[in-house]
């Protein structure tokens, strides 16, 4: 059965796939499953039939006969364990790639979101130019420390995992403030996952949408 993807109608990242679908997108493509998408406008996000795939009123969700879920990482998860591709074979090495992917939503991921979402949406606070250095410093502690980890090594433990998928996901929602400039190895990280053939069709794929959806 073909799985079928909830997305953004018209993404507000204007197709530069730094939304939620994108991670799904490409682990899908990784594993070379095909996949639908059905497209959501915000306010379908919140009726009642997209709330029963999606409990916030959020995308993405994932169906598969069945079986419908939802929040990106348990969704790659997912993936990951029911095809080859995205995990080691090894049950220490999956264990570790699910360490990797929790390490990028529950502890990368909220200082880099908090300073992305001050930066849009508090600048002409009052307390923007007073908050925003330490915001800023939450994630060069975070960046600093994944630095150190990766080292020189390709990717985060041995071959390229669902744990890279999803820290290369988090890192790029830095692409904006160009922050990534100052730590080259993680700049590197991030371009090298880009590069991968199956990142290079999620992405494309969800910018088409946007193209589409700007035509009007
Ligand atoms: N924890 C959930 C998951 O990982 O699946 C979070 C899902 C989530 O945040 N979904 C967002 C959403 O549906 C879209 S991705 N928001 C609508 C709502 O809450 O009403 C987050 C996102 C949105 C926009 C940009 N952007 O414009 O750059 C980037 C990321």
């Amino acid at each position: 059965m073909t799985p079928t993807i909830t997305a953004f109608k018209a993404s507000p990242d204007r197709g530069r796939g730094l939304a939620r679908d994108m991670q799904v997108r490409w682990a899908l493509e990784e594993v070379g499953q095909s996949y639908d998408v059905r497209l959501v406008t915000f306010p379908e996000m919140k009726q009642a039939e997209h709330l029963a795939r999606q409990p916030f009123g959020q995308i993405p969700t994932f169906q598969d006969g069945d079986l419908c879920l939802f929040e990106s990482a348990a969704i790659v998860h997912h993936i990951a364990l029911n095809h080859p591709g995205l995990l080691p074979a090894d049950e220490g090495g999956k264990a570790r790639a699910l360490s990797w992917m929790f390490a990028a939503m529950s502890t990368m991921q909220p200082p880099i979101v908090e300073f992305g979402m001050a930066t849009i949406l508090e600048r002409d606070k009052p307390w923007f130019e007073a908050r925003q250095p330490m915001l800023e410093q939450a994630v060069r502690t975070r960046l600093d420390q994944l630095a150190a980890r990766l080292g020189d090594a390709e990717w985060l433990d041995g071959d390229f995992s669902a744990g890279d998928l999803m820290m290369v996901g988090v890192l790029r929602r830095l692409g904006p403030s160009g922050m990534l400039a100052d730590y080259p190895t993680l700049a590197a990280y991030v371009a090298r996952a880009e590069a991968r053939p199956a990142f290079r069709r999620a992405y494309d794929d969800q910018h088409q949408v946007w193209v589409e959806a700007s035509k009007g």
